[in-house]
């Protein structure tokens, strides 16, 4: 039987909750699925490529991502971490679902080794380069209160701010 349903509302930058550092996740549970499976319903909605709970107001280290054309790709990190950084970087145009409308180029590492938990619990590890590579990272970021308009000069932060400060109030 398939669920309701259910679009998580996302916070958008400036917002103080953007900046708090998610905890770890002690069990995947059905709880936490349920987490997981509205974060996805909620990215493909958007339409986005990846999504971290933090973004969606839950303070807990769950991402999803999916960077296929057909979403028929879904990855499920939860408790994260990078455990290998390439030193070769790459320059990528990013935008966020918590900051629309505005995208700007960031500078990553080019290949980077993951290491998560999926959906059922078990730990797993990937490498990854190009698009997951810079999506994993941005993700990752959001985990621990970092929006990726930090890597951008501060005239470009109070200028988005200020963008997105007036786009909400009308
Ligand atoms: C992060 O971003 C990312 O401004 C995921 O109006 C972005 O899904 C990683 C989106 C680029 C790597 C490269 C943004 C949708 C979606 C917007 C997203 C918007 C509507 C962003
Ligand atoms: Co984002």
């Amino acid at each position: 039987m398939r669920s309701i349903m259910a679009l998580l509302p996302i916070l958008h930058y400036p917002d103080a909750r953007l900046h708090k550092k998610a905890k770890p996740v002690a069990v995947v549970d059905d709880r936490v699925r349920r987490i997981v499976r509205d974060m996805a319903e909620t990215m493909y909605a958007a339409p986005g490529i990846g999504l971290a709970a933090t973004q969606v107001d839950i303070h807990e280290r769950i991402v999803v991502i999916d960077v296929s054309e057909d979403h028929s790709d879904l990855l499920v990190l939860i408790n994260p971490v990078i455990t290998w950084k390439s030193e070769e970087t790459q320059v990528y145009e990013e935008g966020c679902l918590s900051v629309p409308g505005i995208y700007d180029e960031v500078k990553r590492a080019a290949r980077i080794k993951v290491e998560a938990t999926n959906e059922k619990g078990e730990r797993y590890e990937f490498e990854a380069d190009g698009l997951l590579a810079v999506c994993v990272q941005h993700e990752l970021d959001h985990l621990d209160g970092k929006v990726f308009v930090e890597y951008l000069s501060q005239l470009k932060q109070s200028r988005i701010k200020t963008k997105l400060r007036k786009l909400q109030a009308a």
